[in-house]
């Protein structure tokens, strides 16, 4: 974190209490000139800090945003969001990554923006991604993998955002659609896109990218869209955290990356078939060669799902657009 965001990370934790200049200017070890040139600049960006006398300062009011330390006041990991390039507005958070990721980007680095303006799905299809709205991020792994395990990273992601979500939000039940939706009632809040920089043998780097609906109501979606999304807060009935979303998200995705690294798939699998909207039901499953229509019965240890067709033949398909009949 730079010095401003240190200080304001010690705001955000104190809550209602106050801290005063000279606490921040040893605590920091800079000069209370310094400290207040800091405040000066938060309040600009939006904060605004009330002045307690003879006891100092205490964060009445910020801006809506998803700002490194306000994440960093949710984050419980040890490397995930450690690093965090925050921006309002970017192409797309994945060319972000891949350029850091190419730098060298340690493992965990987060890019995140406000609002993208060529924010992408898979196959090329657009994302939308409202400004301020949403959690538009990605975050940039190195797992020690072939190139051959990616897939069951974003498996992984859903995971880990599914459980986040059900962490802070308590009025609905989200679940997964395989490979890579979160669904809510029927519609799509989150979709996940993983990209991969790969040696032959060698995974070097995951890109990992995130984008959920957070704080959307029903008409900010474009037509297309209407009767298709939906976000946390249209569903919640109540404004979503975004920092705190983010963060949970990162705690999670940490816990099940390595434990998925130490044991397997196959704890992930249960937690994936836990939330699952895709398993036991009749689906048409769009593969680019091919349509499959069965019966989903479940993935296998390697993130493929298995399809069972009219005649009893099971066929398991890697990649695929999936519509529940
Ligand atoms: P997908 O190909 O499964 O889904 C894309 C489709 O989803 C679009 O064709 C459209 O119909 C629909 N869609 C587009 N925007 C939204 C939205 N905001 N909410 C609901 N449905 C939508 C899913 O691809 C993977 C998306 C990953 C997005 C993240 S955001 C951060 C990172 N940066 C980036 O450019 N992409 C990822």
């Amino acid at each position: 974190l730079t010095m401003k965001d240190e200080i304001l990370k010690r705001f955000l934790l104190a809550k209602d209490n106050p801290i005063s200049g000279q606490f921040l200017a040893d605590d920091l070890g800079i000069s209370r000139t310094a400290i207040w040139k800091h405040l000066q600049t938060l309040q600009e960006e939006g904060y605004v800090f009330e002045t307690i006398k003879k006891k100092g300062y205490v964060l009445v009011g910020k801006p809506d945003k998803v700002d490194p330390a306000r994440i960093n006041s949710f984050l419980t990991t040890e490397r995930f969001g450690r690093n965090i390039h925050y921006l309002d507005e970017v192409t797309s958070t994945q060319s972000i990554a891949h350029e850091l990721a190419r730098e060298g980007a340690v493992d965990g680095t987060l890019v995140i923006a406000e609002t993208q303006t060529k924010g992408k799905g898979r196959m090329a299809r657009p994302w939308e991604s409202t400004k301020g709205k949403g959690v538009w991020m990605t975050i940039i792994i190195r797992p020690d993998v072939p190139p051959s395990q990616a897939p069951q990273f974003t498996l992984v992601a859903a995971v880990a955002i599914v459980n986040a979500i059900k962490s802070i939000c308590k009025n609905f039940m989200p679940s997964i659609k395989w490979p890579n939706d979160i669904l809510i009632n029927g519609r799509k809040c989150t979709g996940i896109l993983t990209e991969m920089l790969a040696e032959m043998d060698r995974v070097d780097a995951l890109l990992i990218g995130i984008g959920i609906n957070a704080n959307q109501q029903q008409d900010d979606f474009p037509p297309d869209l209407q009767t298709i999304a939906t976000s946390l807060s249209i569903e919640e009935k109540e404004e979503i955290n975004r920092p705190q979303l983010v963060a949970t998200i990162l705690n999670y995705l940490e816990l099940y990356c390595d434990q998925y690294i130490r044991e397997g798939f196959k704890p992930i699998k249960a937690l994936w078939e836990e939330s699952s909207g895709t398993i036991g039901k009749q689906i048409k499953a769009t593969t680019l060669r091919e349509v499959i229509e069965g019966k989903a019965i479940g993935i296998t240890e390697n993130g493929v799902l298995e399809i069972q067709l009219e005649n009893g033949e099971i066929k398991g398909v890697y990649s695929a657009d999936i519509e529940i009949m």
